[in-house]
């Protein structure tokens, strides 16, 4: 998802269909002075993913006005932090949130390193596994309906450790499995489990976190959950994508 935007694309009324029926966060005042941590994004595109990882950090996000988005290309997302601070690029949003966390926490180089390696690689490498797009930026589909080495690899690593950072679920798993998680939302007949067993097993425990469905919505997570349920299970089990509404 370099350029395109999952709701922006021809994928647009299914973005829309999942989008959370309730605002994330407060909308914030557009007069006042963004004096905490303040996100530029909308449902339906992939800024749930930097509400995911402030929710997990327990760090408090609030909603800025759209029509004062500071992005330097007006895209989305795009994050703010006692006025002087201005990040955009969802991977490097990641890695602010976690850095004011590690500032709170007991900071652990090796850790923050993983975690940082990971993001960039969801960003760098998986997105573009995840979608494949047309020259000019429209997401026309997923390159893991075919065999893919580097998935390969992410499973067997997910076969012998429950997240991909030691040490518990981390900012490496919002980033991966935001992207995985997508994939089964837009492309909902795509089956992994018969070629990645672990990174269903993965992606069912990262989606079925109470923070996923606070920043995605209970619609988005049920769905998950159900469509990775539904390939364990076997083909022929396969829901609808509306069939649920
Ligand atoms: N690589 C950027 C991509 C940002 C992006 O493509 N955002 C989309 C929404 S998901 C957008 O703002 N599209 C409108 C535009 O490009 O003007 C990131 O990860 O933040």
């Amino acid at each position: 998802m370099r350029a395109h935007c999952l709701s922006l694309s021809l994928l647009a009324a299914t973005a829309a269909a999942f989008a959370p029926s309730q605002p994330i966060v407060k909308v914030g005042r557009s007069s006042q002075l963004q004096m905490a941590l303040t996100l530029y994004g909308s449902p339906g595109s992939r800024s749930p993913l930097c509400n995911w990882a402030a929710l997990e950090l327990k760090l408090p996000l609030q909603a800025g006005d759209l029509s004062r988005n500071p992005h330097p290309f007006g895209q989305i997302p795009c994050l703010t932090d006692d006025n002087d601070v201005l990040v955009f690029e969802s991977g490097a949003i990641l890695n602010y949130l976690q850095s004011k966390a590690d500032k709170k926490g007991i900071n652990d180089d090796a850790r923050s390193a993983a975690i940082a390696s990971w993001i960039a690689w969801a960003n760098a490498s998986l997105d573009p596994i995840c979608f494949l797009e047309t020259p000019d930026g429209k997401v026309y589909d997923t390159g893991l309906k075919s065999g893919n080495r580097r998935i390969d690899r992410l499973d067997q690593l997910l076969s012998k450790a429950e997240f991909l950072v030691p040490g518990g679920f981390s900012l490496a798993d919002v980033a991966v499995s935001s992207y995985l998680l997508y994939v089964i939302q837009f492309f909902p007949d795509v089956d992994l489990y018969s070629k990645w067993p672990n990174v269903v097993r993965y992606m069912k425990d990262c989606a079925g976190r109470d923070e996923y469905a606070k920043a995605f919505g209970e619609r988005v997570q049920s769905f998950c959950l159900q469509r990775l349920g539904d390939m364990e299970s076997g083909p022929g089990t396969e829901k609808k994508l509306f069939g649920m509404f």
